[in-house]
């Protein structure tokens, strides 16, 4: 790669064009074009695969197999390109040929193989261990359909497919000569031999999982690891003369298994659902990355004895979790081991990550699924429940422990129990989850193994996050802290501390803020037609629509300063534009009630003559990734305003930081590690903490006295409850708040309790943004400490503090 020039780039990529699409690249069109793109740089990747491939064997390392249901990996054109280190050169050949390098570049689709938080973490984590020559896959389902494609209409949430392999593929390569075959359903027959047990399952339902591998290019190296992603197949096509045979209805319970199982990502994020074609998508997964896992390490080491050795699994939350029946049946069924020894493997081979703490978000499986969908692996669930059942009661000789500490219960199988049970080590994702975690979730299995116990702080991949997507600020941090060093070395970005008196360096910042929000206007408007106000301050609510996110205190506090002007059109308002991106689950009525109330706000304040050029809501249509990518750099508030207690980590609120926006947010996830390096005068902080929260809870929460005491919070539901000017009336989440509604106890996130200190907080933050020396102050401060949030610094403590592998050490 490093050979590349202008020139022969250009040729690479019409010679492609030619071989695989017959044109010239006069006849080419920009798709045609950005698919060419993408062999040229595979083809580089390829190579250094291999290479890195035989090495590893080599040199006999331990791998890191990072298991996910999702990874969100948005665009790779542009980011493979960075890390190959040629994307002037891209560029260059791209006008070299007569296009524009933005158009081919925003021909690519997002790869939407996730639904938030956790898949982002999972692709930031996949460039991480490639920069850090980790050897490591990511393992997932090969979905046909994304994160659906959100549309609004008449001001409510549609859901359409999002068909991303049409283009997607670029950067797929099928692998069918590694296929393996996953095996559901059918009987079990147990027989004696050797004075051993055996047993075979039969009648079973084959479905064939076929790896399409995306290669991974790490950033300074030739490192190049892989994500794979498994599509699955029926193992026959329908063979009319099996009707004589009897074995019709075999063969198309396996062509229709087949054709659903990799067909669509599950749209719930921190919401459980407990649908069997779920489940299935899971073990499909499972069975064939440990298969595949166990195959390449027995022709490496012809055993699979020292497996734990040579391998780690990490698990993204408990949706793998099968992964540890599954990896036992393979050590006891095939290989022979006996249950002591093949637990002894499993349980020092895999690690599980915590994401979540809401109870709606545990996944319990209910028992006869499980054990008609997969009866060796529940035969297998049995022992092991068994087993730690017996190791609770020693301890704790307590049947409340028991019961809440029990893998299988009344009917259900508890996924994060078995996690506990079965894996070496627990990880929460910020500091405050993961003492969360030890003192309410998992406090029984932490009195038992504490040892067990470990908080990794996520991070975001800062070259995509802020390097890559924000050139101006890159330039300005270049210049300032004398080169390149902090795309290796994330700490470098202290060094911008130093500047928080040169009055040049925060102008500059402020001029490189507002070509941010030009360029997003100028986005915005070419996909959603809408005119934003680029003089009034950017202030932003991107991420899932979800009640504890509280998007609705958002739009409560805009109410509130709508209302306001209305009774005062004189009043000193300091323009501000409000911008929310979220996706609501298809099923979740409450969420998609939220976006139609600020769809019906935006409607209304947009068009009040009271509002002109002052005050402005914008509800930006398909959040995904390569939105993200224009918005972060244009941001100038983050809102982050999740009740206490409840956001695990957070991860969007780290790339504001690092884009230099500030935060008005809840001591929650990891607000509270933000404001440990930044202090209470670089973000805005409000609200109750988390055990407020629980004491609040406890002494009898009773939001209907809050409503009936303030006025300001009064005419805000109110006019809730009375609608807006496009007919719309919200009389239910009036209700929901102030009554509770099928069952929720009113106000379950305690907005109102939130209320008038948020207020208080947005009024402060428009204070200081009129002073826009101190808000430029901050924001440095803000970019400056962000380094401890880069992914780098996450994947380095995995490594030393829970997978014991070594890591390339960026010298500082
Ligand atoms: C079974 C349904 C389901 C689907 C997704 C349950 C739970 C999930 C995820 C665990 C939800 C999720 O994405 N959690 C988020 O993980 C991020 C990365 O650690 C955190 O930053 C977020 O706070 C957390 O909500």
């Amino acid at each position: 790669m490093e050979n590349f020039t202008r020139e022969s780039m250009r040729k690479a990529i019409s010679d492609k064009l030619r071989l695989n699409f017959g044109c010239t690249v006069e006849e080419a069109t920009e798709a045609n074009v950005m698919k060419a793109c993408a062999m040229v740089l595979r083809e580089v990747m390829a190579d250094r695969a291999i290479d890195t491939r035989k090495a590893t064997r080599r040199e006999r390392k331990r791998k890191v197999h990072y298991m996910s249901l999702e990874f969100l990996m948005g665009r790779s054109l542009m980011k493979n390109a960075y890390n190959l280190g040629v994307v002037e050169i891209l560029r260059g050949a791209l006008e070299d040929m007569g296009f524009d390098p933005n158009d081919i570049f925003e021909m690519e689709p997002d790869a939407g193989l996730g639904n938030g938080g956790l898949g982002r973490l999972a692709a930031c984590y996949l460039d991480s261990l490639t920069t850090l020559e980790i050897p490591a896959a990511g393992y997932s389902i090969c979905y046909e359909l994304g994160i659906f494609r959100q549309k609004i209409v008449d001001g409510q949430q549609v859901e359409l497919p999002d068909d991303w392999k049409g283009m997607g593929d670029a950067w797929l390569v099928p692998k069918p000569e590694e296929m393996e075959e996953v095996h559901f359903g059918g009987t079990l027959r147990e027989f004696w031999d050797d004075n051993h047990l055996h047993v075979v399952n039969e009648g079973y339902t084959r479905v064939l999982a076929v790896p399409c591998d995306m290669e991974i290019a790490g950033y300074g190296t030739k490192h190049t690891n892989f994500l794979r992603l498994w599509d699955a197949k029926s193992p026959k096509p329908i063979d009319m003369s099996l009707f004589q045979k009897g074995d019709y209805l075999q063969a198309s319970e396996e062509a229709a298994m087949a054709e659903v199982i990799a067909k669509v990502l599950y749209p719930e994020d921190n919401h459980y659902e407990g649908k069997s074609l779920r489940l299935k998508q899971q073990y499909f997964f499972v069975s064939a990355t440990v298969q595949s896992i166990v195959r390449k390490h027995i022709q490496a080491y012809g055993t699979l004895t020292n497996f734990h050795e040579k391998n780690v699994i990490q698990i993204n939350d408990t949706h793998p979790a099968l992964v540890i029946p599954e990896l036992m049946r393979i050590l006891i069924d095939d290989a022979g081991l006996s249950w002591d020894v093949a637990w002894d493997i499993t349980t020092k081979s895999v690690a599980y990550t915590n994401h979540t703490v809401l109870a709606e978000a545990l996944e319990r499986w209910p028992q006869n699924l499980v054990e008609s969908l997969l009866p060796r692996i529940w035969q297998i669930l049995v022992e092991i429940s068994n087993r730690w059942q017996r190791k609770v009661e020693d301890y704790y000789h307590d049947p409340k422990k028991t019961e809440e500490m029990a893998i299988i219960w009344g009917g259900e199988v508890r996924m994060a129990n078995l996690c506990l049970a079965g894996c070496m080590a627990i990880n929460g994702v910020s500091a405050l989850h993961s003492q969360i975690l030890k003192d309410d979730l998992f406090h029984s299995a932490y009195g038992m193994e504490p040892e067990k116990f470990k908080n990794v702080t996520n991070g975001i991949d800062h070259r995509r996050w802020l390097s890559e997507i924000n050139p101006g600020l890159d330039g300005l941090i270049r210049d300032l802290t004398g080169g390149d060093a902090y795309l290796l070395q994330p700490m470098t970005l202290e060094k911008l501390d130093a500047y928080a008196e040169d009055s040049g360096v925060l102008e500059c910042m402020g001029k490189i803020k507002k070509a941010n929000k030009e360029s997003f206007a100028k986005y915005a408007r070419r996909e959603q037609g809408v005119v934003l106000n680029t003089e009034a301050i950017f202030d932003v609510q991107v991420k899932r629509l979800h009640e504890y996110k509280r998007q609705l205190l958002n739009a409560m506090h805009i109410i509130y300063l709508y209302q306001q002007l209305r009774d005062n059109p004189n009043m000193d308002f300091y323009p501000h534009t409000f911008l929310f991106g979220a996706k609501a689950a298809p099923g979740y009525a409450v969420a998609k009630r939220i976006i139609q109330l600020i769809n019906s706000l935006a409607d209304q304040v947009n068009k009040d003559p009271v509002c002109k050029d002052r005050l402005q809501v914008v509800f930006l249509e398909n959040y995904r990734v390569s939105l993200a990518e224009q918005l972060m750099p244009a941001s100038e508030v983050s809102q982050q305003i999740s009740l206490a207690g409840k956001e695990a980590r957070g991860t969007g609120n780290m790339k504001f930081m690092m884009n230099g926006a500030l935060t008005v947010g809840t001591l929650d996830g990891a607000n509270v590690e933000m404001h440990q390096v930044l202090g209470d005068e670089n973000m805005f902080l409000f609200g109750h903490k988390t055990e407020e929260v629980a004491e609040l809870r406890r002494s009898g929460y009773n939001p209907y006295r809050l409503y009936s005491r303030d006025p300001a919070l009064r005419a805000v539901l109110d006019q809730m409850n009375a609608g807006f000017a496009d007919g719309n009336r919200y009389e239910d989440l009036h209700e929901r708040l102030l009554m509770g509604q099928g069952g929720s106890s009113p106000d379950e996130y305690m907005l109102l309790a939130d209320f008038a200190s948020y207020c208080e907080a947005e009024r402060r933050m428009m204070e200081t943004y009129l002073d826009q020396r101190r808000w430029n102050q901050m924001s440095l401060h803000n970019i400056a400490r962000s380094g401890v949030f880069a992914a780098d610094r996450a994947i380095a403590e995995y490594a030393d503090n829970i997978w014991h592998v070594p890591y390339k050490k960026q010298s500082v």
